[in-house]
């Protein structure tokens, strides 16, 4: 609804703790460079820090796989950092959400060792483990990371379902105690003082009961068999309403779901304020031009972003609250994916900026989105980590393709992009580590990096700073409403209005072309990514003006 909240005015930042920064030279991230980096986000006006996993793994996807909730991964830090970082986000006044990551747990969990161990004991329930024999996987589905979803286990002689790798074992959510072991994990949580949840993959929880098989003709289509068994399963909502009630309700925490696939009916379904489910959701339909996946290498169209946003200023109505992102830790970086033409980079760059900070709806900002950080320059199979890519280029050289085809498809799409270390100054790595980074970056720190970009009032960095604090001087730009006022090719304009103050107009070129626009009369300027010219709007020039009452 319209009623306020934290989490309505609240810019949210991204950490992937693992790339943001390394306190003792081993390479890799961890709490304490994240507490040395506070004063940074605070400088920049977030106000609130979503952290990717920092829980103990055996790191087959990078945190993702998690075996144990309640440890904190010993290459981050000991539970007395994490209460550290708890406590110099709250002294500062930042909000801190955790990822929630229980559609599956790592199959080093003790939970799934149990169950490996005794099958019709306690735990046995507590996964999808099915007999049969090894060449026949129980149904056709497939899994996000290649291959089928199935793992066979041939000392148990029982098949195990995994959507993502074989080392991220599904968790059975009809299986009570299940729900019982989460809620009671994730109020452990909510009594040490987090403020909410990013919960992965939850909309994936629920499969249909006796796992259909999926139809071959959508499994064509997306490229994954099985996704309409379990992407909206039948007891889906049930079980968030049990989080909601059983956890976040009691706890007053803030929840925002990883959603894939869901679009924007199925998102009012999942949050509006009536249903007592998610407060927020990602809809992942902002990430590609329609007819496109992410491993496609195509040049994103502005005018689609327009198109998506505006339909949801729209269309979503006042009981619902759009998350808006357009970078995460899994998707390449958004201005390589519009325009890779390097002398665009900084327009583009403040453009997105004006865009996200501008709308209705709740910012979040991935790390280095406002460094204006663009895709990595890697050049060989070897510079990758992640296990997406990896078994995505041995699965294309399996079906014939030339290594070199291979790496373009892994350039296009590889999530590494987002996951290079973050350019703190122009030391060597960019002041990430010491040492040598667990994933390499390349030499865009020396041009792009906090210290130099927070010296220069140019810089994409003072951009985003300016934005941010226009959004939290002036609430229109929160709760009001928004009119789009021009939608003409390559362009977009956009009036934020309320009853309590004077209108905001956002006035944008959504191409390298230049492009006529219509200067609202005395209107009084509060940002431009151009210096000072009449004439046309120069590329991907945006401004935004106050207007007189
Ligand atoms: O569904 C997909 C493809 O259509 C995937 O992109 C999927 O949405 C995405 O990978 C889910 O992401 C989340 O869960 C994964 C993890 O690897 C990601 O990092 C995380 O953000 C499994 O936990
Ligand atoms: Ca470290």
């Amino acid at each position: 609804s319209m009623l306020p909240a934290w989490w309505k005015e609240a810019v949210f930042y991204q950490i992937y703790p693992r790339s943001f920064q390394d306190s003792n030279g081993d390479g890799i991230g961890d709490l304490p460079g994240i507490i040395d980096r506070l004063d940074y986000l605070q400088e920049l006006g977030i106000t609130a820090v979503w952290l990717s996993p920092i829980y103990d793994s055996p790191n087959d996807d990078m945190g993702y796989d998690i075996r144990n909730y309640q440890k904190i991964m010993a290459e981050f830090g000991t539970m007395a950092d994490f209460d550290r970082l708890r406590d110099g986000l709250h002294a500062r006044g930042m909000k801190l959400i955790m990822d929630l990551v229980v559609n599956h747990t790592s199959d080093e969990h003790p939970w799934f060792q149990k169950a490996l161990a005794d099958p019709s004991g306690p735990f046995g329930q507590y996964y999808f483990l099915r007999p049969g024999q090894p060449d026949t996987p129980p149904n056709n589905w497939t899994s996000f990371f290649s291959g089928s979803a199935w793992r066979w286990f041939p000392e148990q002689q029982l098949w195990g379902l995994h959507l993502f790798s074989p080392k991220q074992m599904d968790l059975n959510w009809s299986y009570p105690p299940v729900r019982d072991a989460v809620c009671h994990m994730v109020n452990w949580w909510l009594d040490r003082g987090v403020d909410g949840f990013r919960l992965d993959v939850i909309n994936y929880i629920a499969k249909n009961p006796g796992l259909p098989a999926g139809d071959p003709l959508i499994g064509q289509l997306m490229g994954f068999t099985g996704v309409e068994e379990y992407f909206y399963g039948r007891h889906l909502h049930e079980y968030l309403r049990e989080l909601q009630e059983r956890s976040f309700t009691p706890h007053h925490a803030f929840s925002v779901g990883e959603t894939p696939g869901i679009g924007m009916q199925m998102s009012k379904l999942l949050t509006g304020d009536y249903r007592h489910e998610l407060d927020m959701v990602f809809d992942f339909d902002v990430l590609e031009t329609p007819g496109h996946v992410r491993w496609d290498d195509y040049r994103y169209d502005l005018n689609y972003l327009r198109d998506y946003l505006a339909d949801y200023q729209d269309h979503y109505g006042s009981h619902y609250w759009q998350a808006l992102f357009i970078e995460n830790h899994d998707n390449p970086r958004m201005i390589s994916k519009a325009n890779p033409d390097p002398q665009y980079r900084i327009a583009i760059a403040k453009l997105l900026a004006v865009i996200e900070l501008t709308l209705r709806g709740t910012p979040f900002i991935f790390q280095g989105q406002e460094l204006g950080r663009v895709n990595a320059q890697f050049h060989n199979i070897r510079d990758f980590q992640d296990v997406e890519s990896i078994n995505k280029y041995h699965e294309l050289l399996a079906a014939g393709q030339t290594e070199q085809a291979a790496l373009a498809v892994l350039l296009a799409g590889s999530r590494d992009h987002a996951r290079t270390p973050m350019p703190w100054d122009t030391t060597p790595h960019g002041g990430f580590t010491t040492g040598t980074p667990w994933l390499a970056g390349d030499d865009d720190y020396r041009q792009y990096n906090a210290y130099s970009e927070m010296a220069n009032p140019r810089s994409v960095w003072s951009t985003y700073r300016h934005l941010i604090k226009l959004r939290q001087a002036n609430p229109v730009l929160v709760y009001g409403a928004t009119d789009t006022v021009d939608r003409r090719r390559n362009a977009w304009s956009y009036i934020r209005r309320d009853d309590d103050h004077q209108p905001i107009q956002v006035l944008i070129n959504l191409s390298a072309r230049q492009k006529r626009m219509t200067i609202p009369a005395g209107g009084s300027l509060l940002y431009r990514n151009y210096p000072a010219h009449d004439g046309r709007f120069k590329a991907y020039e945006a401004r935004v003006y106050r207007l007189p009452e």
